[in-house]
């Protein structure tokens, strides 16, 4: 059977990197306004006649943060080792870490790389578990970069069974790497295409119901004095949204959030995603289903630089790069990287199927 295209592989990168260096311009503020979001994305498109050279540096390049660092040694290590290596992706995260460690990186999670690259780490979990007095990080880091699973493995079961590797190497508590399985199957089916909100999101609860049963799922949940399930509750939470004509941005960062744990961004940019599939009165028609998406999240507010890389992740992969606009795509610090990552995955994941 024909598989997706390359433009869903690049959809999916390239929407990521939109997230993050869009979204990175307003990381931390818990009120983002309307206004001011259409304002400064404005800015990103040329001057009309400004009669500029091909090629000249004519605007300002946003940065990428650790969302993008992380993603990319994550892709890098599966297309050099031909799918996941613990002990490899270990070391490029932690390199990737050392070589740029102003790029925004979690608090504690940089304590990981530093254990990560001491000679005397032979087992390349470990720092991960004695994260937070050997609870282990939930936050969302696992899941920011995890996209290239997806890219990689067509296998469902392989997509959730290396997400939750992929995002151990630095949050073994369960509500940090089921956030990552839970973004990994997101990418997964939008790679699909076609598909409905309403099966999108069946397919998700089905698995995440799985994903969620098991001992230590429920152990941490519990710990935290979270409900069982809560990645699932919040999928049919979703569900229910999804079903009312219009919800107010307070519903929604009460019931999802807006925040660094997985738990309160990870279902955040799923909503974003699925919701921004239909027009929103509050964004200019002009702009496309996949551009409308990162507007919303980055509108919510928080950590807009990872909710608006995940959902981006997610959109670009299920509208495909027909819907990156170019002005967005050249404003991102090392755009160009993109393409070859993608048509290297893409050979990859052609050559695994
Ligand atoms: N760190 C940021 N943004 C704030 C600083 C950036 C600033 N603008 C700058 O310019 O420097 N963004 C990035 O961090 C998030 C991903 O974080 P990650 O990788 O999950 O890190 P960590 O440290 O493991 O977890 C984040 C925080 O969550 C809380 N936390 C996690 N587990 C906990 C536990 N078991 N108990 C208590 N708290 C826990 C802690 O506060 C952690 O520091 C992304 O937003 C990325 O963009
Ligand atoms: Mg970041
Ligand atoms: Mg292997
Ligand atoms: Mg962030």
């Amino acid at each position: 059977a024909a598989g997706p295209g390359l433009g869903r592989f690049r959809g999916c990168l390239a929407g990521a990197l939109l997230g993050d260096c869009l979204g990175a311009a307003f990381e931390g503020r818990s009120v983002v306004k309307l206004p001011e979001l259409l304002r400064f994305l404005g800015g990103l498109e040329p001057a009309p006649g400004a009669g500029e050279p091909l090629g000249s540096a004519r605007r300002e390049t946003l940065p990428y943060t650790d969302d993008t660092a992380l993603g990319r040694a994550l892709l890098r290590s599966l297309l050099n080792r031909h799918g996941f290596d613990e002990a490899d992706m270990a070391r490029r995260f932690a390199e990737e870490y050392k070589k740029e460690p102003n790029r925004g990186y979690g608090m504690a999670v940089v304590n990981v790389f530093k254990k990560l690259l001491s000679p005397k780490c032979s087992d390349v979990f470990e720092p991960a578990r004695a994260q937070f007095n050997g609870k282990g990080s939930y936050g969302n880091g696992g899941a920011m970069r995890v996209a290239g699973i997806a890219l990689v493995y067509s296998d469902v079961q392989d997509v959730k069974k290396f997400a939750k590797l992929s995002a151990e190497l630095t949050h073994s508590n369960s509500l940090g790497y089921n956030g990552a399985v839970l973004q990994a199957l997101a990418v997964h089916l939008a790679l699909q295409g076609e598909l409905s909100k309403e099966s999108f999101l069946e397919q998700l609860i089905s698995h995440m119901e799985d994903v969620e049963a098991d001992e230590r799922s429920l152990s941490d949940a519990r710990a935290l004095g979270f409900e069982d399930l809560p990645f699932s509750r919040r999928l049919k939470k979703i569900k229910e949204f999804l079903e009312l004509s219009s919800v107010p941005k307070a519903d929604v960062l009460f019931e999802l959030g807006n925040g660094i744990a997985a738990l309160r961004s990870v279902p955040t940019a799923i909503y974003s995603f699925l919701r921004c599939m239909e027009a929103d009165p509050d964004i200019p028609d002009h702009y496309n289903p996949l551009q409308r998406t990162i507007v919303y999240c980055i509108s919510l507010g928080g950590d807009t630089d990872t909710i608006a890389t995940m959902a981006g992740a997610i959109a670009g992969a299920y509208y495909g790069e027909e819907q990156i606009p170019p002005s967005w795509e050249q404003s991102c610090e090392a755009f160009q990287e993109t393409e070859k990552l993608a048509s290297s995955l893409y050979e990859l994941y052609c050559q695994r199927i």
